[in-house]
């Protein structure tokens, strides 16, 4: 089937890198977003979100009017929904956003159509979505209802790529694309052909929801390994990291690295959707996600310790991002922890992150928190917390570091 027109749901850090790749290949493309911003941003060629090289493709796929955006979806050739899956409280999945984009889509699908849905999902969540869909279109067939007969095919394809390689990871990263009948998977797979290099995997949709939650609890369970050994490390007065190192040269180990926690809006919280369906057998994902959780406050003891003693110390606190060298500060352990030790008023607080421009919203409001670079937060600082291993922090003359308190949470200056 040839593609002439996509529409992609939910302009985020996912639906508005595919739709822009996607126009970059000819295609037709529609973004649809309920933010009216963002709608108004995209139709300019301008973006909402930072991510390298995303900026240039977007202005250029709207400058020669292969895309453009609206807060209402149209009539297409297929549908690609990539809108959040967040949880609510106790971690149980939120599926409202897939609900409403599933509402939205249903009233302009006509025979022949292609929905996929891109969000990480909880298994079951793209039979639900069709199962919407059939609700509002009792006119037209659907493929949980009819197979391959089907007037309308759903399959899931989830999204892999990672933030800050995301052009890059989009087009050569492999897909795994599963349909709810074997027609939606054939269907799927011809329109990631249009921009994918890599290799095209069809399975059913139930093995692809797995596939991608499985994904992200293999990096958490293994990052909390990581976690886990710093705090049996220093229980020893071991340096975890020459640990680490050392074990790494076994043939068969690679363990990963101990940070602050796990921050980010994947992994976070993915794994939780496997416990939540499944608790009594996921009990070592769900551990992985409480031994996670629990570093940024094992971080915040360390630095309460070492503040003992001291009178208003100047603290300095290195990076607020959740991941090196991203400016992205959603969900992040290291602002946390830095908002917790503001709460706490230890000392002043010298905070630096060198991708934002001024003291994040969250952390205004403290007098005793200043925003500064980093030379001078180490210059001043009795006590160093290094929470970020951002490029600009490891070039720190280390002959500054003499005499000071230093936690170096993410093993930013081996
Ligand atoms: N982290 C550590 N130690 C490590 C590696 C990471 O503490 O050794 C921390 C990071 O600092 C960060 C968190 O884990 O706080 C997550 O970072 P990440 O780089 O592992 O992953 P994300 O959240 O940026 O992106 C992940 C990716 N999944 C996998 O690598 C399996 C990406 O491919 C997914 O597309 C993305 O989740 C997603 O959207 O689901």
């Amino acid at each position: 089937m040839k593609f002439e027109k996509i529409s992609v749901i939910g302009l985020g850090y996912i639906g508005l890198p595919t739709a822009a790749v996607l126009a970059s290949r000819g295609v037709q493309v529609i973004g649809v977003d309920v933010n009216q911003r963002v709608v108004d941003a995209l139709n300019k060629g301008q973006v909402t979100i930072v991510e390298p090289d995303l900026d240039m493709v977007v202005h250029a796929a709207v400058t020669t009017g292969k895309m453009s955006a609206t807060t209402t979806p149209e009539p297409a050739d297929a549908f690609l929904v990539a809108v959040p899956t967040p949880f609510k409280d106790d971690h149980v999945p939120d599926l409202s956003y897939i609900e409403k984009a599933s509402k939205a889509v249903a009233p302009v699908l006509k025979a022949g159509n292609l929905v996929i849905l891109e969000s990480t999902s909880p298994v079951g969540a793209t039979e639900q979505m069709a199962q919407w869909m059939a609700e509002i279109r009792p006119d037209l067939t659907f493929s949980h209802q009819a197979g391959d007969d089907a007037d309308v095919h759903v399959a899931h394809c989830p999204e892999r790529v990672l933030p800050g390689h995301v052009m890059r990871e989009l087009v050569e990263n492999d897909r795994v694309i599963g349909g709810l009948s074997p027609k939606a998977t054939d269907m799927a797979e011809g329109l990631y052909r249009i921009f994918v290099t890599g290799e095209c995997l069809k399975t059913d949709a139930r093995t692809a929801e797995l596939c991608k939650l499985v994904e992200n609890s293999f990096r958490d369970v293994n990052i909390a390994f990581a976690n886990e050994l710093s705090l049996i490390a220093d229980r020893f007065g071991i340096d975890v990291w020459e640990l680490i190192r050392l074990a790494n040269h076994h043939p068969r180990v690679n363990v990963l690295r101990p940070g602050p926690g796990v921050g980010g809006h994947c992994i976070a919280v993915d794994p939780w959707f496997i416990v939540h369906s499944a608790p009594d057998q996921a009990r070592l994902i769900r551990t992985a996600r409480e031994v996670n959780d629990h570093k940024p406050h094992y971080v915040i003891e360390k630095v309460v310790e070492a503040a003992k003693g001291l009178k208003q110390p100047q603290i300095a606190c290195l990076g607020l991002a959740f991941k090196a060298d991203i400016d992205d500060l959603r969900e992040s352990p290291s602002l946390d922890i830095v908002k917790r030790l503001a709460e706490a008023k230890l000392g002043t607080l010298l905070v630096v992150e060198p991708y934002v421009d001024e003291m994040p919203k969250s952390l205004q409001g403290h007098d005793h928190l200043k925003f500064v670079d980093v030379d001078e937060a180490v210059k001043a600082a009795d006590i160093i917390l290094v929470l970020v291993n951002h490029k600009p922090f490891l070039a720190v003359d280390r002959s500054l570091l003499e005499g000071k308190h230093v936690i170096d949470a993410c093993g930013a200056w081996l």
